[in-house]
């Protein structure tokens, strides 16, 4: 028996991989806004002249009467040296909510390091449900040592409980009181900012102030050039992206096989424009370009056929096709697309429909081999499916989602410290270095129909058919068809030319000359 290296084996098990350990030891940087890790720099921000437009001034102010703003804080410019004396004895609480999304952690660990010793940070346990539940540990330095740039939520846990009801916000305003809370930092999605916002206009009353920070896997928060795209979607793609290259090279190595490969990123197609960006498959579906041209499920299952058809008569008997989760959504035919999946699945209690467990990518082979049966019996199709999901969105962050939580964490710090509230920390300007800015929660919401009844929500953000992402991609889609254009981008680097590479839509989108950020 090899005694030693059982041994080593075993110190290792508990997130101690030499991965693990050496991406624990690799020293956080920062904006230069806040001065350096070592000694960070509290500076409130400030309102300058910028605003976020809002087409629904009127109704908000009248229902949030103590929060509404349109005014966007910024760092005082030139003011990067001297500190304001920072603020002591606040408590501050921090949660996960919704779906884990790469560099949560980094987020505590920058939000920690700049509250200080003088200052308590409590972690919620379970999300908004812990809210409610007043389930709250201390958070000390020693466990932000254990998790930095680490991946998942795991520190804290998260769920997707939606906070609205009167009971509900009484229920989080007694927990406030009770634990002496001076601000909540709100980690999620569009949903859970949404949730930011409403509890800041209930508990401004008792001067504790609520600040979001935009975390989500599927891009969906955005906020013009203030947040070309919210952390952990350059984690998850990045993985996603491997895959894909992967399949796709083996698709051209066994020449027999299409792959169907769903991707997810429920509303929006951020997640599966990036991929396709990455490594150029044979056909991909923008949910969002299938909503603008009307298409149904049958046109789908057309498209996906004529691809096969074209590549056949190329001599290429494979491919592989990209959906994104929320294809189903976006088709015209309403209702009856329901027709062709067994189960129908839930929703959550924000009212979305849980897609990712709806079996897209097994339903459209089955459908594309009974068509081609039909239409060209002489056409070999074999078809593989596959689901890229849940291994995303819990990778340890790449370099950029590292840099940017960790910053992210820094700056939600210094907003809570300031007693701002309803705003949400944004980072911007990446072909620059990165910008701070904090852009209020309020001026970003609008309308939407959830589970029958209309409700105030931050705007989601879709792909823009107009968008220079969009564009590109569009332009480059008969090449790919036709040809094994494919890229394989291998696994997320840490060190080297792509280890500082930004997602290529965030480039594409904002007109970035380089994919390279600093
Ligand atoms: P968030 O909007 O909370 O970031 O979650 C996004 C997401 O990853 C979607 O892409 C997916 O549909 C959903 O979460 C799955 O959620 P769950 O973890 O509840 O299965």
């Amino acid at each position: 028996m090899n005694f030693m290296l059982e041994d080593q084996l075993q110190k290792s098990e508990g997130q101690q991989s030499l991965f693990e350990n050496k991406r624990r030891t690799i020293p956080q940087l920062v904006l230069p806004s806040f001065g350096s890790a070592q000694n960070l720099q509290y500076q409130p921000l400030t309102s300058q002249s910028k605003r976020i437009e809002t087409p629904y001034e009127k109704e908000l102010k009248k229902k949030f009467e103590k929060t509404f703003s349109t005014q966007v804080l910024e760092p005082v410019e030139g003011n990067t040296q001297a500190s304001t004396p920072k603020p002591k004895g606040k408590r501050i609480a921090v949660l996960f909510s919704g779906g884990p999304a790469s560099g949560g952690h980094n987020v505590v660990a920058g939000l920690l390091q700049m509250l200080g010793e003088h200052n308590t940070l409590l972690g919620v346990l379970n999300g908004p449900k812990g809210l409610l539940k007043g389930t709250f540990i201390e958070i000390t330095i020693g466990e932000i040592d254990r998790i930095q740039n680490q991946g998942g939520f795991n520190l804290l846990g998260s769920d997707r409980t939606k906070i609205k009801t009167r009971e509900q916000l009484k229920q989080v305003k007694d927990m406030v009181i009770y634990y002496n809370l001076d601000g909540i930092v709100i980690i999620g999605g569009d949903d859970s900012n949404t949730n930011a916002a409403i509890m800041a206009e209930y508990l401004a009353d008792i001067n504790c102030s609520v600040v979001g920070v935009s975390k989500t896997i599927d891009g969906d928060v955005q906020v013009e050039d203030y947040l070309p795209i919210s952390f952990g979607f350059d984690t998850a793609t990045k993985i996603y992206s491997e895959t894909v290259g992967n399949i796709l090279q083996d698709a051209a190595s066994s020449r027999k096989y299409w792959h169907f490969i769903k991707l997810m990123g429920r509303h929006a197609s951020h997640v599966t424009i990036e991929v396709s960006l990455q490594t150029h498959p044979p056909l991909t579906f923008i949910s969002e370009a299938v909503q603008s041209k009307k298409m149904t499920w049958s046109d789908i299952v057309d498209a996906t056929c004529d691809a096969v058809v074209t590549r056949y008569n190329k001599g290429m008997s494979y491919g592989a096709v990209l959906l994104p989760e929320g294809l189903v959504e976006h088709l015209a035919d309403g209702d009856a697309i329901w027709d062709h999946f067994e189960d129908s699945v839930g929703f959550d209690s924000h009212g979305n429909r849980k897609l990712s467990q709806i079996e897209t990518e097994k339903v459209l082979m089955k459908h594309v081999q009974v068509r081609l049966t039909q239409t060209h019996p002489e056409i070999p199709f074999e078809g593989i499916t596959h689901f890229l999901g849940y291994e995303g969105r819990c990778a340890a962050p790449t370099q950029f989602d590292a840099f940017f939580t960790f910053n992210l964490g820094v700056l939600a710090g210094t907003l809570v410290l300031q007693g701002a509230t309803g705003m949400m920390g944004v980072i911007g300007n990446w072909d620059e270095g990165g910008r701070v800015a904090a852009v209020p929660l309020t001026a970003l919401l609008t309308q939407e129909e959830r589970s029958g009844q209309t409700e105030w929500v931050l705007k989601k953000q879709c792909v823009n058919l107009k968008s220079g992402a969009y564009t590109y991609w569009e332009s480059r889609q008969k090449d790919w068809l036709e040809s094994d254009a494919f890229n394989s981008p291998g696994p997320r680097q840490y060190e080297g030319e792509s280890a500082n590479q930004l997602p290529i839509l965030v480039a594409l989108n904002q007109g970035y000359q380089s994919l390279k950020f600093n």
